[in-house]
């Protein structure tokens, strides 16, 4: 979409922070973070909300969300529990913010992840 800043973004036309690329998905800094790791993580298909998304999109979504605790381990807010998930340190949030009630202020699908040793500005 022409007008689209992750789509600037996901095509180069507009400089980030990238973390991580492939066919999919491109995932940058957040401009504004609220915690020392700030991750987005962008579909490169312009895509406005989850409440946009179908079964079509599932391997997309499954995709984005498992980059999360991949990219939030190269970041230094990996969750190191136990095998049960007990017991363990470090951790982070992962959002996706729907619509103006849901706080979203960039109509492209993009999946927060944010975490860092506390506290962060915002807690959101
Ligand atoms: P949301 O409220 O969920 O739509 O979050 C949008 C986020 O996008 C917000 O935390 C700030 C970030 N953002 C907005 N414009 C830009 C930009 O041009 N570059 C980068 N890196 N992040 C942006």
């Amino acid at each position: 979409m022409t007008d689209c800043i992750f789509c600037k973004i996901a095509s180069k036309q507009i400089p980030s922070k990238t973390v991580y690329e492939d066919d999919d998905v491109i995932v940058f800094n957040d401009i504004n973070p609220a915690a020392p790791v700030h991750l987005l993580v962008v579909p490169k298909e312009h895509i406005p909300t989850l409440a946009h998304c179908s079964e079509r999109h599932s391997a997309l979504l499954g995709k984005m969300m498992l980059l999360a605790p991949k990219l939030a381990q190269e970041a230094g807010c990996g969750y190191d529990g136990n095998e049960d998930g007990s017991a363990g340190n470090g951790g982070f949030k992962t959002l996706f913010n729907t619509g103006p009630d849901g706080g979203q202020e960039v109509y492209h699908l993009h999946l927060h992840v944010i975490g860092g040793p506390k506290p962060w500005r915002g807690q959101r």
